[in-house]
C-alpha cells in the first residue's frame, strides 16, 4: 500500500552525491518551475482548492508551500556558501501554509519560483565545494551543500507528484 503523502518515498538524507546524482538533482531543480506550472495547468479555482489527499493541503497551498520552502532553501544555500557551518532557521511550514498569502492565485508563486530557481541554479553552477557544512538546530545534525541539493530536488518533485497524482485519480 502506497502512502499518498510520499508518492516518491521519503526525503533523501545523504551527506554526499555522486557526480551523476548531483547532475540529476541540478536538472530537477532547474526543471521544477516549469514542471509545477504544467502540473496545475488549466485547473479551476475549485480544483485548486481541493485537498491533494484527505486532510491534506489544497493544491493551491501546495504550490505556495513549495515557494515558502524553496525561499528557505535559497537562504540556507547562501548561508552555507558564505559562513563556516551556519545554523539554519527552521520554520513552522503548517502555520506558514495557513497565512493569507497562500490564498493568492498560484501564478504568483509560480512566477516567484521561476525567478528563484534561476538564482538557485546560478548559485549551484558556482559551487566548488559540495561538502560545505550547515547545521540543523533541532537535531544538531550537520549536513552539506550536497545534502541540501538532494533534499530540495526531491522536495519539488515530491509536491509536483501530489498534484499529478490527484489529477490522475480524479481524471482532471
Ligand atoms: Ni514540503
Amino acid at each position: 500500500m502506497t502512502d499518498a503523502r510520499y508518492p516518491l518515498g521519503p526525503m533523501p538524507l545523504v551527506q554526499s552525491l555522486t557526480p551523476a546524482q548531483r547532475n540529476e538533482a541540478r536538472r530537477a531543480v532547474a526543471a521544477l518551475p516549469a514542471a509545477l506550472r504544467a502540473a496545475v495547468q488549466d485547473l479551476t479555482d475549485a480544483q485548486l482548492d481541493t485537498p491533494y489527499r484527505e486532510g491534506g493541503w489544497t493544491v493551491r497551498q501546495v504550490v505556495h508551500h513549495v515557494a515558502d520552502s524553496h525561499l528557505n532553501a535559497f537562504v540556507r544555500l547562501k548561508l552555507a556558501l558564505t559562513e563556516p557551518n551556519p545554523t539554519i532557521k527552521p520554520y513552522d511550514e503548517a502555520l506558514w501554509a495557513q497565512l493569507p498569502d497562500t490564498q493568492l492565485p498560484v501564478g504568483v508563486s509560480l512566477d516567484l519560483l521561476g525567478a528563484l530557481h534561476t538564482r538557485l541554479s546560478a548559485l549551484l553552477d558556482s559551487v566548488t565545494d559540495w561538502t560545505r557544512p550547515w547545521t540543523h538546530p533541532a537535531t544538531g545534525q550537520t549536513w552539506t551543500v550536497d545534502s541540501l541539493l538532494a533534499m530540495y530536488a526531491w522536495h519539488g518533485q515530491h509536491h509536483t507528484a501530489h498534484i499529478t497524482a490527484l489529477r490522475a485519480q480524479r481524471g482532471w
